[in-house]
């Protein structure tokens, strides 16, 4: 489904709650018209709503008055952060009744402690500012996407992102010491403490990781740091199929006494469209291969033998048979020419056409078979439609999309979107995966967790979501439906 019109006026633009919000923040924090339009349009452009306003709140304090004020007026609340996210969730709908909350305006680094290695951002803060900061400070953190350069910390927490050093850092749950969060009733949840250890009850900061706007609204968070990375090395090397590069990451970890950052699959295609569309990408291998991954080692220690460690690994590997050809980065740019290639395969596969996208997981065990598996059903199943399967192996993560196959019809290739969508997301159930690896729920995935969420924690997400917004003003229609007749409607298992 793909929702139309983009028209920003409001549809019941009511000067009273319009100046209440005013007053509420002050001389030139509310956009409406053409200055609010950029925040009506998601990254993919699947969704274009309306609002009532765009705010753009500059302290935590005012972001829970505001959440008081809609609370009372009972007005959908649509937080929006960097609106890099995949799902639809940073839009509003289409009624023009929504408050669209842009947090960039709160964009301080309150705190970096590095003895602490804690460092404690706004909601605001640019993930790669967020990077320097830490950098500045002899610090590592580890988070890191290909949107780095314009997603928010507030956006990484409410999608809990992953991106390519999960194998070694965890997602960015596991990244988080405190957090501070306006709440739906207009208080502020402060819990900033930087503790490595907290057992005072349930872990309630957990609930708003990952819950995309619709419990709370981040305002700040501390966040662990790491040691700096001194030392480095990369490869990227061909494989035949995606069974060796299970085996390798097991052997790589062993070798490098579990230094391995990121072990990202890339297939042969993804090396034709980069190096087709994006200027400045090359396969960095002299003949073609099926498959190939990218593998980083790192450390804190300046002089720990990353190189020779990572080529006495890849070199039994090509004596085995298991890797078929392998290129380890020279220098830093040679590494960044790798990543790049890497990092624009979603530009790459944007440029090329249409795509239908499926963030999965599975265990990482059971990769190779789900791409045997999958695969022979899109070749059997999509004639126009090509696989562009790859992504974060080390996590048993894979974005497993479509392009539109040279020739075919964009409108009659989307057309096949429900379809293919069920059968790979049926496939993931019978792995025991999920449909939601990393990119979240959002709008676009709100009947996929319903369809493949067993009763019992859909009736706790429910519950959690009546407790803390009995009014359902925080980014309504977002990871569950709003109407309580929907429960009643839940699909049979
Ligand atoms: P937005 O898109 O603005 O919002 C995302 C959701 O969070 C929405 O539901 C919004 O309402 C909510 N939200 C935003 N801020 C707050 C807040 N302060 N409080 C409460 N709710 C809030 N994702 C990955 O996980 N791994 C990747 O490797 C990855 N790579 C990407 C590469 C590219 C090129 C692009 C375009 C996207 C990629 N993403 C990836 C997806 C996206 O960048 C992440 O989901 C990111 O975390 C979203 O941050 P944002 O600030 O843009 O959030
Ligand atoms: C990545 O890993 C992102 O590059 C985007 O998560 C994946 O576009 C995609 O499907
Ligand atoms: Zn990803």
């Amino acid at each position: 489904m793909r929702p139309t019109g983009s028209d920003s006026t409001p549809v019941s633009a009511d000067p009273g709650i319009l100046a209440g919000l005013a007053e509420l923040l002050g001389p030139g924090r509310l956009l409406s018209g053409s200055a609010a339009e950029p925040f009506l349009v998601d990254h993919r452009q699947l969704y274009h709503g309306r609002c009532l306003a765009v705010v753009q709140p500059r302290a935590a304090e005012e972001v829970a008055r505001l959440l008081g004020f809609c609370n009372e007026h009972r007005l959908g609340v649509v937080p929006q952060g960097g609106n890099t996210g995949y799902c639809g969730g940073a839009t509003p709908d289409e009624s023009g009744t929504q408050i669209v909350v842009s947090l960039a305006r709160l964009n301080r680094i309150r705190q970096v402690d590095p003895l602490n290695y804690s460092l404690i951002a706004e909601a605001g803060c640019i993930l790669a500012d967020v990077q320097r900061a830490a950098d500045q400070a002899e610090r590592f953190f580890p988070l890191s996407l290909g949107s780095e350069g314009s997603c928010q910390i507030g956006g990484n927490l409410s999608t809990n992102a992953g991106g390519v050093n999960v194998l070694r850092y965890g997602m960015m749950r596991e990244l988080v010491l405190g957090l501070e969060v306006a709440l739906a009733d207009g208080r502020l949840l402060t819990s900033l403490a930087s503790l490595r250890k907290d057992n005072t009850g349930y872990d309630v900061k957990s609930l708003f990781l990952g819950a995309e706007g619709t419990l709370g609204i981040i305002t700040a968070a501390s966040l662990k740091l790491f040691p700096r990375i001194r030392s480095s090395a990369t490869a990227f090397a061909a494989i035949a199929e995606p069974r060796a590069a299970v085996q390798l990451l097991a052997l790589l970890r062993e070798a490098s006494g579990d230094r391995i950052s990121s072990f990202e699959l890339v297939p042969r295609i993804a090396i034709e469209l980069t190096t087709r569309h994006i200027p400045g990408v090359r396969d960095p291998l002299d003949a073609p291969h099926p498959w190939y991954v990218l593998c980083e080692l790192t450390s804190s220690r300046a002089a720990d033998p990353l190189d020779p460690m990572l080529t006495e690994c890849l070199g039994g590997a090509l004596q085995d048979g298991l890797v078929l050809d392998a290129a380890l980065a020279r220098s830093e740019r040679e590494r960044a020419t790798f990543w790049k290639l890497r990092e624009t395969i979603p530009e790459a596969q944007r440029l090329d056409g249409a795509s239908l996208k499926h963030d999965i997981s599975v265990p990482i065990v059971a990769i190779p078979e789900f791409i045997e598996r999958a695969g022979a059903w899109v070749r059997d199943n999509v004639p126009d439609g090509r696989l562009v399967a790859y992504g974060h192996l080390g996590d048993g993560n894979l974005h497993f999309n479509l392009n539109q196959a040279p020739g075919a019809a964009r409108a009659s290739f989307l057309a096949r979107s429900e379809t293919v969508k069920r059968a790979i997301h049926d496939l993931v159930r019978d792995f025991a995966g999920s449909i939601s690896a990393e990119h979240g729920i959002g709008r676009l995935k709100v009947g996929e967790l319903e369809r493949y969420t067993q009763p019992a924690e859909l009736d706790l997400m429910r519950a959690l979501k009546r407790t803390l917004d009995p009014n359902g003003i925080l980014n309504p229609g977002k990871v569950l439906r709003p109407d309580a007749d929907s429960i009643r409607e839940r699909p049979t298992e």
